[in-house]
C-alpha cells in the first residue's frame, strides 16, 4: 500500500497525528525512541524535517531508526533535494504556494523531481501555505503569511491548491507559533475544499488539537511540543 493510501485510509475513520521530528535535533537512535514512544501514544505517521541542517547522512539514519524502532511510515516534509535518500517511505512533494522565491515555488522541485524518479521513493503532492506568524519556514521561503483573520484568502489559496491538483493541502502557522491556525478559517477552509487538510504550527495543548480536530483537520502536526518532552541529551 502506498503512504498516500495509507493516511487516506486512516482519515476516512478521522482525524490522525503527525508528529514531526528533525533530524538535526538528536541522535538517529533518540529519534527512534521518540517515534516509539509517539507510536503508543497513538501517532499514525512520522513527518521529518527541519528548516536548516538537515542532512542525507542525518535523514537517512533517522529515518531508518524511526521505521525500526515504531514501524510508523516516514515522510519527508520540507527539505533540500541533495538530503533525498531511499530510506524516506515518502516525500511531500511541495509547493510552498504563497512564497515569492521560485525556488520555493518551482526551481526546487525541478532539481528533486529526477532525484525522486530515480530513488524510486513515493511523491505525494502538497500545497503549503504559510499563515501568520509563519516564524522561521515564512522568512526562509520569502512567503506572503495569510493573516490570522484572512479567511477569504486562505479560503482562496486552498481553492487554487484543489484547481492545481494538489493531493493534499497543508496549512501552517511556523513552528513554534504563538497562534496556531484559527478553528474559523480551518472550518472555512474544510467546507471549501474536499482534499484532505494537514494543519500544524503552535499546537502545543490536546485543547488547541481538538480543536483544530473538531474544525475539520484531517491530519494535526505537533513538534515543538513533542521536543520539549523528549528531554534530549
Ligand atoms: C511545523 O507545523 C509544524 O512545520 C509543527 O509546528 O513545532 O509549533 O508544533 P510546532
Amino acid at each position: 500500500m502506498t503512504v498516500k493510501q495509507y493516511m487516506l485510509d486512516k482519515i476516512a475513520n478521522g482525524t490522525i497525528h503527525a508528529a514531526l521530528i528533525d533530524p538535526e535535533k538528536q541522535s538517529a537512535e533518540k529519534a527512534g525512541e521518540i517515534a516509539k514512544m509517539m507510536k503508543g501514544a497513538g501517532t499514525d505517521v512520522i513527518f521529518v524535517g527541519g528548516s536548516s541542517g538537515v542532512t542525507k547522512e542525518n535523514l537517512s539514519a533517522t529515518a531508518k531508526a524511526i521505521k525500526e524502532a515504531s514501524g510508523l511510515p516516514v515522510i519527508l516534509f520540507g527539505a533540500m533535494p541533495d538530503a533525498l535518500n531511499e530510506e524516506l517511505d515518502a516525500i511531500f512533494f511541495m509547493q510552498v504556494v504563497n512564497s515569492v522565491d521560485p525556488r520555493f515555488v518551482t526551481f526546487g522541485q525541478v532539481v528533486a523531481a529526477p532525484i525522486i524518479a530515480k530513488l524510486g521513493v513515493e511523491p505525494i503532492s502538497l500545497g503549503y501555505v504559510i499563515v501568520e506568524p509563519g516564524m522561521t519556514v515564512a522568512r526562509v521561503t520569502s512567503a506572503k503569511v495569510v493573516g490570522q483573520d484572512e479567511i477569504e484568502k486562505a479560503v482562496a489559496y486552498a481553492l487554487a491548491c484543489k484547481m492545481f491538483g494538489f493531493e493534499f493541502i497543508y496549512f501552517e502557522a511556523g513552528s513554534g507559533a504563538d497562534r496556531p491556525i484559527p478553528p474559523a478559517m480551518i472550518k472555512a477552509i474544510k467546507s471549501a475544499v474536499d482534499l484532505p487538510l494537514i494543519i500544524g504550527g503552535g499546537i502545543r495543548t490536546p485543547e488547541a488539537a481538538e480543536a483544530a480536530r473538531l474544525a475539520g483537520a484531517d491530519i494535526v502536526v505537533t513538534g515543538t511540543v513533542i521536543e520539549q518532552g523528549a528531554n534530549y541529551d
